[in-house]
């Protein structure tokens, strides 16, 4: 079938107000670019005609500046679902302009498809070539573009030429059957391929396709400090213990890692300890760190859902196909973080929280218990269903002003049933077999901060110490109510509440 090659102004003059777009990519890898720039401009203009223009955003995780940060910008999206990072769209949210649903991002596919966020009008997605036979060949992502070119009226291809033609045969597009006719996952080890290199759909579906050359808009690396190499440092050595004492296998296993330079100095820690063998990952984002560790031989093989690397470290893997293409695969989000493929293979998660609370609850998404942070991304898809669940986080935040550690979390995202292990740069609770209050004894010793040690002390004396979980619920907030009155957590004053 001969397609319609048309611009990317042309492509979003399809889209209507009140649609919902459905989009590949996951972070700003693989997601459109073009026809989501033009949308905006076509958003400003029937807002200054004073009509309404507001669509809904379905994708895998957080997009590009390009796509969330101008629609957010032209106030065009009215809906969005799930994880994103960007700070003009989060200002809009913690502002009450935009309806955002957080879902776990395993979900997000099958929440599309069982109805529970309306139709899917147009999808838009990223590819590197489509055939006149309909197989679309995706970018640096899989998200949930299986899903939402299945459902959706009409498909525009962003061809996107910064993404040569040897990307092809990265991705395992695999999409499962809707319960009650849902089978297990084939997956026995991460580097399994179990479905087809490109997304069929039905070429008539294609209404136009946008060419492109327009590079992946990776966040730039905050450089590495002391405190994240310690933390990295902390985790490689517990471990490492652990794989010693047996705990873990001696050919160890599949890691789970999140983004940011806490999971680069892990990686790099993890890369660097000689007695933990080549490992795998299985995994949702792959950083530059851990390209490193493939080129080293360190990493033998990684499954994701994105390369959110830096477009260098992007163009050396497609230079290099050759030698990269049985070391790394991409898998649509609902596989990469599937609940059922964690579990099997006892993958190690880590993680990196907001907060923590003395019996190892956990916060990842909310500042002070109501300010959006990001979302809660994969972290619940592998904490609930990991071998080893360990989180991460400085001991404290904003210059000393806010311990990490707090007697409850303000916002509750991973439950203390699921939290193995918590890991600051002052050392390592392990938390597994251990009753609350044993817990909360671990957490203060080894992860606060000195300077907070003696005020969660404390307030565990305003509890009867008794209980299951002990708490003083009039103080339980306690800290969080002062960082909101005087700015510091430090000046908390326990005498104040009633006992
Ligand atoms: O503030 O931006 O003003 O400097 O929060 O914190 O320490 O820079 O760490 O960038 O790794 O983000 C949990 C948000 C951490 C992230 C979170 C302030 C701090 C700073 C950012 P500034 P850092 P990071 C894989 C798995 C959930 C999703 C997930 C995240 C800013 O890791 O979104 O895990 N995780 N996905 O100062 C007030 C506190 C604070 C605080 C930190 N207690 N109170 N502010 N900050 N702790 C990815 C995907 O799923 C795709």
């Amino acid at each position: 079938m001969a397609f319609n090659y048309i611009s990317a102004a042309e492509a979003a003059s399809l889209i209507k107000h009140g649609y919902n777009l459905g989009l590949s990519g996951f972070t700003p890898a693989g997601t459109p670019k073009a026809v989501t720039a033009e949308l905006a401009k076509i958003a400003e203009a029937e807002h200054a005609k004073g009509n309404p223009f507001q669509i809904g955003i379905l994708t895998g995780a957080s997009t590009g500046d390009s796509c969330d940060g101008v629609l957010t910008r032209a106030k065009a999206i009215r809906y969005r679902a799930p994880y994103t990072t960007n700070s003009d769209f989060r200002k809009a949210v913690n502002n009450g302009e935009i309806a955002y649903n957080d879902i776990h991002l395993s979900q997000m596919a099958q929440e599309v498809r069982y109805g529970f966020m309306g139709k899917v009008n147009i999808a838009i997605v990223e590819a590197c070539e489509v055939t006149p036979d309909g197989k679309i060949y995706l970018t640096a992502a899989g998200g949930i573009s299986p899903t939402v070119c299945r459902l959706a009226d009409q498909i525009i291809v962003e061809l996107n030429s910064a993404h040569p033609k040897s990307a092809m045969g990265l991705h395992d597009v695999y999409e499962p059957l809707d319960p009650p006719y849902r089978r297990e996952i084939p997956i026995y080890k991460p580097s399994d391929r179990i479905g087809k290199p490109y997304i069929q759909v039905d070429p008539k579906k294609i209404v136009g396709i946008v060419e492109t050359n327009w590079l992946d808009e990776a966040r730039a690396f905050t450089e590495a400090d002391p405190v994240t190499d310690q933390i990295g440092q902390n985790v490689a050595d517990f471990l490492a213990a652990d794989m010693k004492r047996g705990i873990i296998p001696s050919t160890f296993l599949p890691l789970q890692s999140g983004v940011g330079n806490i999971a680069n100095a892990v990686l790099g820690a993890l890369g660097r300890d000689k007695t933990i063998p080549a490992f795998e990952m299985y995994t949702e984002v792959l950083q530059n760190s851990v390209i490193s560790l493939i080129r080293a031989g360190r990493v033998k093989f990684a499954s994701t859902c994105s390369l959110t690397l830096t477009n260098d470290c992007l163009q050396d893997i497609y230079d290099n196909m050759d030698f990269y293409r049985d070391k790394v695969v991409l898998r649509p989000s609902e596989i990469s973080n599937n609940p059922e493929v964690v579990r099997r293979l006892g993958i190690i998660s880590i993680n990196t929280a907001i907060e923590v609370d003395l019996y190892g609850n956990v916060n990842s998404t909310h500042i002070s218990g109501t300010k959006m942070m990001n979302g809660i991304g994969g972290s619940g898809d592998f904490t609930r269903n990991a071998y080893i669940s360990i989180f991460t986080c400085p001991s404290i935040a904003k210059e000393g002003k806010i311990s990490s550690i707090v007697p409850m979390v303000s916002h509750h995202d991973h439950s203390e049933h699921s939290v193995n292990i918590v890991i600051t740069e002052q050392g390592v609770a392990d938390l597994r077999g251990k009753s609350p209050k044993e817990r909360a004894q671990a957490i203060i010793e080894n992860c606060a901060h000195p300077d907070y040690k003696n005020i969660l002390w404390d307030y565990l004396k305003l509890t009867d110490g008794k209980s299951q979980t002990p708490h003083a619920i009039q103080a339980a907030l306690g800290m969080h109510a002062e960082l909101a009155r005087s700015g510091s957590m430090k000046n908390v004053d326990w005498a104040s509440f009633d006992k």
